[in-house]
């Protein structure tokens, strides 16, 4: 599967293409723009989502809601469409790809940096993901994310807390999500070679994800202080279940292979760039000291980055499966997955 995505935060919208989705699928649109409001909500997002109701159209690759194995095409239309009258930015926000983007790419104007860069990408990023979670969901995998700590709070009115406390600071605050998908059978991704291992490309991309700086799965860091005899997950044979595991610190995934337990990923998310009380940064002009510039922004978008989560976790799984069961129609991808199932129970 091919997923390539277009579109600036203010432009006329987002458009995303999925090549590789099998044949015989049902698309529920409603599905879709569920997960996308999803992505709009939690405590802290700025005042942009009041704007945008972010709504998929299917431009192709359905035919009477099912596919038909071509691209699928996706527009969301951008309700803030004003990047042609947006003023021009000159200070680049420490944090933000505003300095190493302006001087990579040799702008003169940090709003030519900032309008790919930033997170209203990931709208186009939750459609395709919900695409690929409609496949998944056909053979009983779900994918569903949660807010582990904001700030460092974990519980939910330490974190609503801390959120306010960011916004009467005039600041921003980050945190750690959860990403849990359940019901996947053993021996997605590989570990013949290092692009193939399943961890290898959850990690990638979760990575991607705007505003990633740390991700682990399963017990991941917790590894690094404890032994082995305390961490491996223990084998048994139970029949009529087949091989189970007692617990689950390898989060799901041993050798790059998926090994049927849930699997289990955690990302921290730095707090987001913009500052309303901004750091010290240059006028790019000028190169004379200033502060950073302050553009319309979120306290907090930890909870949507877990929706977003879900999504480029999706993609990675549906892709592994597709390479695993087959990948032309959905009807035949059933019956090589049954065929695989019984073998290995
Ligand atoms: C976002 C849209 C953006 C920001 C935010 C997320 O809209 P605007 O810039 O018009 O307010 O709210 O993006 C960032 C914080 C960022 O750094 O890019 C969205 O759709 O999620």
């Amino acid at each position: 599967m091919r997923i390539l995505t277009a579109g600036e935060s203010h432009g006329r919208g987002l458009i995303a293409i999925v090549e590789g989705m099998p044949a015989g699928l049902k698309i529920k649109v409603d599905f879709i723009n569920a997960q996308l409001k999803r992505r709009q909500m939690g405590f802290g997002r700025g005042r942009r989502m009041q704007i945008e109701n972010d709504k998929a159209q299917i431009l192709s690759g359905l035919k009477a809601g099912l596919t038909i194995g071509s691209p699928v095409a996706l527009l969301i239309e951008n309700r803030d469409a004003s990047i042609e009258k947006l003023h021009k930015v000159v200070s680049p926000r420490p944090g933000h790809a505003d300095l190493a983007g302006l001087l990579k790419y040799g702008f003169s104007d940090i709003r030519d940096v900032l309008e790919r860069a930033s997170a209203r990408s990931t709208a186009a990023t939750v459609a395709c993901g919900a695409l690929c979670k409609i496949f998944l969901g056909e053979f009983r995998v779900r994918i569903a994310s949660m807010v582990v700590s904001i700030g460092g709070e974990v519980s939910h009115e330490g974190k609503v807390n801390r959120i306010k406390e960011a916004l009467a600071r005039k600041d921003t605050v980050g945190g750690v999500f959860e990403v849990r998908a359940t019901g996947l059978p053993l021996g997605l991704g590989s570990y013949v070679q290092p692009d193939r291992r399943l961890d290898s490309r959850i990690a990638a991309a979760i990575m991607s994800i705007p505003g990633i700086k740390g991700v682990e799965i399963g017990l991941g860091f917790g590894y690094g202080t404890r032994f082995g005899s305390e961490v491996h997950d223990p084998i048994y044979y139970e029949k009529g279940k087949g091989f189970v595991r007692p617990t689950n610190n390898a989060g799901g995934i041993e050798g790059g292979i998926s090994n049927g337990e849930d699997i289990v990923v955690r990302a921290c998310m730095k707090p987001i760039a913009t500052l309303l009380k901004p750091l010290d940064s240059v006028n790019i002009t000028s190169r004379k000291q200033a502060k950073a510039s302050v553009e319309r922004s979120d306290i907090c978008a930890v909870e949507s980055a877990g929706v977003v989560g879900e999504a480029v976790v999706a993609q990675v799984l549906a892709d592994a499966f597709l390479e695993k069961f087959g990948s032309d129609s959905v009807c035949d991808i059933k019956s090589s997955y049954a065929q695989y199932m019984k073998r290995i129970r």
